[in-house]
């Protein structure tokens, strides 16, 4: 009889703890070969969230391989930071380009 009043309850807090976990999206331009803003930070679990201004396709590529996210002209593309570090990243297109993320945990 217990179990039965528990198990609802744990439920509903497994719901909460899932939309905690989602995070925010935070937004980066790129306008004219820039990423803007170049330097953010983040916390784990959040999206960062690019957006292609220019009239070439571009990506972004962390150094260590940890992603890899093609985002064509005129278009948004996203990627969730799965662990707390500072990573750097680049384009393939044009490597002049360069951003840094800072991930903190909590
Ligand atoms: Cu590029």
């Amino acid at each position: 009889m217990r179990m039965r009043w528990c198990c609802p309850a744990f439920g509903a807090l497994a719901i909460f703890a899932g939309a905690a976990i989602a995070g925010a999206v935070v937004p980066i331009a790129i306008t004219d070969l820039v990423f803007s803003p170049a330097e953010i930070t983040v916390k784990v679990g959040d999206t960062v969230e690019w957006t292609n201004n220019d009239f070439v396709d571009h990506t972004a590529t962390a150094t260590d391989g940890e992603w890899d996210v093609a985002i064509p002209s005129g278009k948004s593309a996203m990627q969730q930071m799965a662990k707390a570090g500072t990573i750097t990243y680049f384009c393939r297109v044009h490597p002049g380009m360069t951003g840094k993320i800072h991930v903190v945990s909590g």
